[in-house]
């Protein structure tokens, strides 16, 4: 079985759930200008909350490649994504004050609790790396597709949310992406089928929780 480009492979046989989870109709409406701004304010708060648990996410994600990858430059790319967070954190600081949005007081919504256990599930030494770096990239690359829709040419983006957009829609991010991607597949075309399976099972999972999380914006008050 030729197991080299399992991504890819995999992004064909769930075409469906992934369409749903990075042109999710809250994603569309910032896309064609309609979104309505207290979704966008609601989706801003629940997300700094998810961030502040993918940073440990993404720090077991490098202690895994440090004990368990055959390849020394994952690290690279692993610490990368963590040093973005660093700066990432900061700019919902100030985003969320811009906008009014009182840290302070945002409560996470049960898909975002859900979505939080399920990386802190992920964190244990029993998973995989490999399935962790699947995990990883499906994370980044739903936001990354996600964004870049809304900023193709004849999107109509408002223009206070077009920053947004560019911080996971930029190309130096769809690169991120891509090498998280390369490491992914790498270690997926030579690990046995029983680890083959859990990382499929954790790539629909992701995907899953990517579109509640959309929900979570899209429901709201
Ligand atoms: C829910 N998924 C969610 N939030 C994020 N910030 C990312 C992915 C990408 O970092």
């Amino acid at each position: 079985v030729e197991k080299s480009g399992m991504i890819d492979t995999w992004m064909r046989k769930h075409r469906l759930i992934y369409t749903g989870a990075t042109k999710h109709p809250f994603i569309l409406s910032i896309r064609d200008g309609t979104v309505d701004l207290e979704a966008f304010k609601t989706w801003l708060g629940q997300d700094y909350i998810f961030v502040r648990a993918f940073a440990p996410f993404v720090a077991s994600v490098l202690i895994k490649a440090w004990k368990e990858s055959d390849d020394s430059s994952d690290m690279e790319v692993i610490l990368s994504g963590m040093a973005s967070l660093n700066d990432e954190i900061a700019w919902f600081k100030s985003e969320t004050a811009k906008w009014g949005v009182q840290l302070s007081e945002v409560v996470p919504q049960k898909a975002n609790q859900d979505y939080c256990r399920f990386l802190e599930s992920l964190m244990s030494p029993d998973v995989e790396y490999t399935v962790a770096i699947t995990a990883f990239w499906a994370i980044e690359a739903v936001y990354q597709a996600s964004f870049a829709l809304c900023l193709e040419d004849g999107s109509k983006t408002p223009a206070e949310l077009r920053e947004t957009c560019q911080r996971w829609g930029n190309d130096g991010f769809g690169q991120y992406c891509n090498s998280l991607q390369k490491i992914a597949n790498r270690r997926l075309g030579k690990t046995p089928d029983d680890v083959l399976t859990k990382a499929e099972v954790t790539l629909l999972r992701v995907l899953e929780h990517e579109v509640e999380f959309w929900n979570m914006s899209h429901g709201a008050a």
